[in-house]
């Protein structure tokens, strides 16, 4: 282990609470802890033990009471970082946790940067790069099933099942290399080898192919499914985002119009974790400031995987009703909502089925709560159906960096098989290497310093 400044920062949020935490790292951690706690008790002989925690008093430069606290000293290598850690328990206020810090900082420590502890513990061989970021993971987890996927991989779930893979791959490069420095081997015997080198790629390209397809469900699960809610004006978008979201979060009015920016709810269906859009009403207008909301409207259509087409059932089918199907791209889920049937019903169920053919329909009233558990269930049976369950074995991915690494993985390995099939063997290495490199920069054997940087600014300081 290289010797590194010590570092420290309040590991909680800044505000009011019971408790909040000053967290030390670092070959001097045990020397400031000391320097500005007095224990209440006189000091045993054996003082400061590892792993136990002193009641005692933190002080200021000056001797002036800062705060009571609770401390312990953490000897490494049994710690987060695997550093020497002190950790002080203080009364959580912002001026209560800024004092101690200053102090800490006085005593020879450096504020630590956005994700260093957890860095350090990277560095410090504690866990791989894709542990680290399932540490976030659960810090920002949005569902229940969020928080045991992320527990799983940061217990090196995903880790164990990517090095599992890379050792393939690097048996398999090794075999096809042993076959190229021997040519004169019998011709029969490189076509067997042959079959079995396509058979081991397969093999491979199949455990990728179901990373890749349980993580499109792990990332929902993890930050919401986005979702808009989009129709022309006045056809309940709004009330309809207030019932779904069981408060008056948006301002409805019987102006059309009313809504002109985007505006976000997060809410859980059955399960699932999904960031509702209301968008402003579509249609024709010459309003510079209603045309600059439809713009955005129309961006967040583009942008979400779940569209809630709301129709006016008390109006007549209408053009800007046809703009909004057109608005459509293939591969989005779709439900359509006609809403307001508590009122006589004008709209043709004909265009309806014309425009959206295929789509679930659910009536409702949205400001009666009416029809919002069918409109419910026929969101869960859509994400049901579309974002299929995981094979109980396959670690899931909910991070899009690791999608986007087996998704290239996996057309190296494909490309890998392809030219094993039809070429001299020596092209299929080309791919099996690149894709054992890549897959490397998961668990982070293979990654750049840049990456690095990248992966733990997103951390909070203190983390
Ligand atoms: N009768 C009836 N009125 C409704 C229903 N849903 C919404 N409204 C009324 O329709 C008007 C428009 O509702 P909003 O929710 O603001 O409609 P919107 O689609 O968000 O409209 P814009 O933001 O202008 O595009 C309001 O006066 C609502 O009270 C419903 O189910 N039944
Ligand atoms: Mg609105």
């Amino acid at each position: 282990m290289t010797a590194r400044e010590t570092i420290a920062a309040i590991s909680t949020p800044l505000g009011e609470g019971g408790i909040g935490i000053v967290r030390i790292s670092g070959e001097e951690a045990f020397r400031i802890g000391k320097k500005i706690f007095v224990p209440k008790k006189d000091p045993t002989r054996d003082y400061p033990r590892s792993h136990y925690l002193y009641y005692g008093h933190i002080y200021s430069e000056q001797g002036e009471l800062i705060d009571e606290v609770l401390l312990t000293f953490m000897r490494a290598p049994r710690t987060y970082t695997r550093e020497d850690t002190v950790e002080i328990n203080c009364h959580s206020g912002i001026f209560t946790l800024r004092l101690i810090l200053k102090r800490v900082l006085e005593a020879g420590a450096r504020m630590a940067r956005p994700g260093e502890f957890t860095r350090r513990a990277f560095l410090n061989g504690r866990i791989d790069l894709s542990q680290a970021e399932s540490i976030l993971k659960i810090i920002r987890a949005r569902s229940d099933e969020a928080v045991k996927i992320a527990a799983s991989n940061m217990q090196g779930r995903l880790s164990q099942e990517i090095r599992e893979i890379r050792e393939s791959i690097l048996n398999l490069l090794a075999r096809i290399e042993a076959q190229l420095d021997f040519p004169e081997e019998l011709e029969e015997e490189e076509t067997a080898l042959g079959r079995e080198i396509e058979n081991e790629l397969g093999r491979i390209k199949e455990l990728l192919e179901n990373m890749a397809r349980g993580a499109e469900r792990g990332r929902a699960m993890q930050e919401g499914l986005v979702s808009a809610i989009v129709g022309k004006p006045n056809a309940g978008k709004s009330s309809l985002l207030n019932a779904l979201l069981r408060e008056q979060r948006a301002i409805v009015h019987e102006v059309p119009g009313t809504t002109r920016d985007l505006l976000e709810g997060y809410l859980n269906i059955r399960g699932y974790p999904l960031c509702l859009i209301d968008t402003a009403g579509i249609h024709q207008t010459d309003d510079p400031v209603e045309q600059a909301g439809i713009a955005r409207a129309k961006g967040a259509i583009a942008d979400a995987r779940l569209l809630i087409i709301v129709l006016d059932g008390s109006t007549a089918w209408s053009t800007d009703d046809e703009a909004i199907a057109s608005l459509i791209q293939p591969g989005q889920l779709v439900v359509v909502v006609i809403n307001k049937k508590d009122l006589v019903q004008k709209i043709s169920m004909d265009e309806v089925t014309r425009r959206f053919p295929g789509y679930p329909v659910v009536r409702t009233s949205a400001i009666n709560n009416q029809g919002i558990e069918q409109l419910e269930e026929i969101i869960e049976k859509i994400l049901d159906q579309n974002l299929g369950t995981i094979a109980g074995e396959t670690p899931v991915m909910v991070n899009l960096r690791h999608a986007r690494i087996v998704q290239e993985a996996c057309e190296q390995i494909g490309e890998a098989l392809q030219a094993a099939v039809t070429q001299p063997l020596e092209l299929a290495t080309i791919g099996l290497r690149e894709a054992w490199v890549k897959l490397g920069e998961i668990t982070g054997e293979t990654a750049s310093d840049e990456l690095l940087e990248r992966v733990f600014s997103e951390f909070c300081i203190g983390k």
